[in-house]
């Protein structure tokens, strides 16, 4: 097959009929310096209750109490049968609370501010890019991954790139047939955090209360990746308030839960499968810092650590073939740099499907239809000004 490449690695596919690019992901291409990724600033934040409903400010935030025992014995089981609350993952709300919260929030976008002299530009947001930071985690950690595929739906607007999730097929079926030995699992993550959080600063944690997933915390930082300006939203677990020099995100705290690890080969895995996606998750908002909860087979947590975000790499970097930070940035600043080149026509009802799945180049196909649009009606009109 012929090749062209170019400095961003893009190749020109010529094997079929209107000669697409595509994106090639081995780690090997995208072994170079640490690209520059400036220090991300909190712009905001957003709260979601029990309903789903958006509010404008941290209502929502927990606050991490220090656990006195190192051998905690938390049982993550406990109330899955009877206090708990499931978020229905059917509804897909793609970026939709993002898109609120800038509406809410244009003046912290400068030239929104309505004081701007070239009225012409005044809908721009001037942002490369407008996101969740999970779809970011899965773009940085593409060049390590075997498994899992996945898509994202890419709309040009006003001079915005916004990238949306769409589910694989292979996503949905797994999620539609999870056990229920892989649901409790997951409601141990939520429950970890009750075992973990209080409600309001010096408060105490209550173990016994109800685990509803449709609560979150999220907040909006902005950063900037070499040339691409980056305004994204994720969510996060707890605050701690220990020291009160620390402003967000560095004050913030991303709790996990993981397996028990017994034997070399499973801290292998757990080095080379779990702590990127850690890495990469924490990295991106600038939290920096990991406590996990060691759960043994029957739920218990008997034991905590506690990981430094910019450290984890200096944990895993003995393993043999590991996984670099660099690279994954590098991947993603070639990504962004390639959606860029990909999608050039400025219209909100015109998707670009990104899609990739493990062991092939990352290719797109061209929406025009509504099938995979995801800019509401309510958002483009109050956009324009
Ligand atoms: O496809 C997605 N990931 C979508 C996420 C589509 C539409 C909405 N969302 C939003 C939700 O509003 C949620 O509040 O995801 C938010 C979390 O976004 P994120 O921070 O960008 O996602 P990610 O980093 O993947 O996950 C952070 C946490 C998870 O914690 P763990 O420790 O397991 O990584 O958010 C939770 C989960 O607790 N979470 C979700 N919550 C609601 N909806 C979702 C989801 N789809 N995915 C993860
Ligand atoms: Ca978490």
């Amino acid at each position: 097959l012929p090749k062209t490449e170019t400095d961003e690695h893009y190749i020109l596919r010529t094997n079929n009929a209107d000669s697409k690019l595509a994106l090639p992901v081995q780690p090997d291409y995208y072994d170079k310096s640490f690209p520059d990724y400036r220090q991300p600033v909190e712009i905001g934040c957003f709260s979601l209750d029990s309903n789903r409903q958006l509010f404008n400010d941290a209502r929502q935030l927990k606050y991490c109490v220090k656990p006195t025992s190192k051998n905690p014995n938390f049982n993550l089981r406990d109330g899955y049968k009877d206090r708990y609350i499931k978020r229905n993952d059917n509804i897909k709300e793609k970026l939709d609370h993002i898109l609120k919260w800038i509406l809410l929030n244009k003046h912290k976008f400068p030239t929104l501010s309505g004081d701007d002299k070239s009225p012409a530009l005044s809908n721009q947001l001037h942002t490369d890019f407008i996101t969740w930071r999970g779809h970011l985690t899965k773009i940085l950690t593409t060049p390590y991954e075997n498994r899992e595929g996945w898509m994202l739906a890419v709309t040009l607007f006003h001079g915005t790139y916004y990238m949306s999730e769409v589910e694989t097929e292979e996503a949905r079926r797994q999620r539609e047939q999870r056990t229920e030995m892989q649901e409790e699992l997951i409601y141990g993550g939520y429950k970890f955090e009750q075992y973990l959080c209080a409600d309001k600063p010096g408060g105490n944690p209550n173990p016994a209360g109800v685990v509803n997933t449709n609560e979150a915390f999220c907040c909006v930082v902005r950063t900037r990746l070499n040339g691409h300006s980056l305004v994204f939203s994720g969510e996060v677990d707890c605050k701690d308030n220990s020291d009160p020099r620390l402003k967000a995100p560095q004050c913030y705290v991303e709790l996990k839960t993981s397996r028990e690890i017994y034997t070399p080969n499973q801290e292998r895995n757990f080095h080379r499968f779990k702590l990127i996606k850690w890495w990469a998750q924490s990295f991106l908002p600038g939290v920096p810092r990991i406590i996990t909860g060691f759960r043994d087979d029957n739920g218990m947590v008997v034991s905590l650590q506690s990981f430094e975000t910019m450290k984890i790499h200096h944990l895993v970097k003995n393993e043999r073939n590991c996984w670099k930070p660099a690279v994954c940035l590098n991947f993603c600043n070639d990504f962004l740099s390639f959606v860029k080149k990909v999608v050039t026509h400025d219209d909100h009802r015109m998707v670009t499907l990104f899609s990739w799945e493990p062991g092939k180049d990352i290719s797109y196909t061209v929406h025009t239809d509504r099938t995979y649009a995801f800019l509401p009606d309510w958002y483009v009109e109050n956009m324009i000004i």
